[in-house]
């Protein structure tokens, strides 16, 4: 069985998520996807507006994911990836070569990113349509 994971927050779950998971899950059987904590998200300077729980059931409801596991650090890719038998670890593109040296452990693939949309800009237009 090839294994494939990807990493991310996933908050008010949009496209751009979706195709990135779909395309993930074509380069192998199975795909895992480690959600980023609330904790790290304070890490990562962001705040969900879904908690991590809810932003956990929702993925594991999506068709393309086979496993949801917790993203508590930036340090846990390489054990991750030993721990799950990963053969392919893919993120988008806008994180390109940030994760090279995990190609030790195994291939690393960076997809294009869906453009125009983000949980940034919703959260935007949201605000600009309640302004009216
Ligand atoms: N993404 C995309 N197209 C968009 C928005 C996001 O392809 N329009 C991809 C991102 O490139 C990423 C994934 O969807 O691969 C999840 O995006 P985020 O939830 O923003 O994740 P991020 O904060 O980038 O976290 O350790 C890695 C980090 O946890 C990545």
């Amino acid at each position: 069985m090839k294994k494939v994971i990807t990493y991310g927050t996933f908050d008010l779950l949009h496209i751009g998520h979706i195709s990135i998971l779909r395309r993930a899950r074509e380069f192998g059987d199975y795909l895992i996807v480690a959600i980023s904590s609330d904790e790290f998200n304070a890490l990562k300077s962001k705040k969900a507006y879904y908690s991590f729980e809810q932003r956990k059931s929702i993925l594991e409801a999506i068709r393309y994911v086979d496993e949801v596991i917790p993203e508590y650090n930036w340090e846990q890719k390489i054990n991750d990836i030993q721990e799950n038998n990963v053969d392919v670890f893919v993120m988008g593109d806008d994180w390109k070569g940030q994760f090279d040296f995990l190609g030790n452990h195994c291939e690393v693939v960076y997809l294009p990113r869906t453009v125009g949309i983000s949980t940034t800009q919703i959260k935007q237009d949201l605000h600009r349509m309640e302004k009216g």
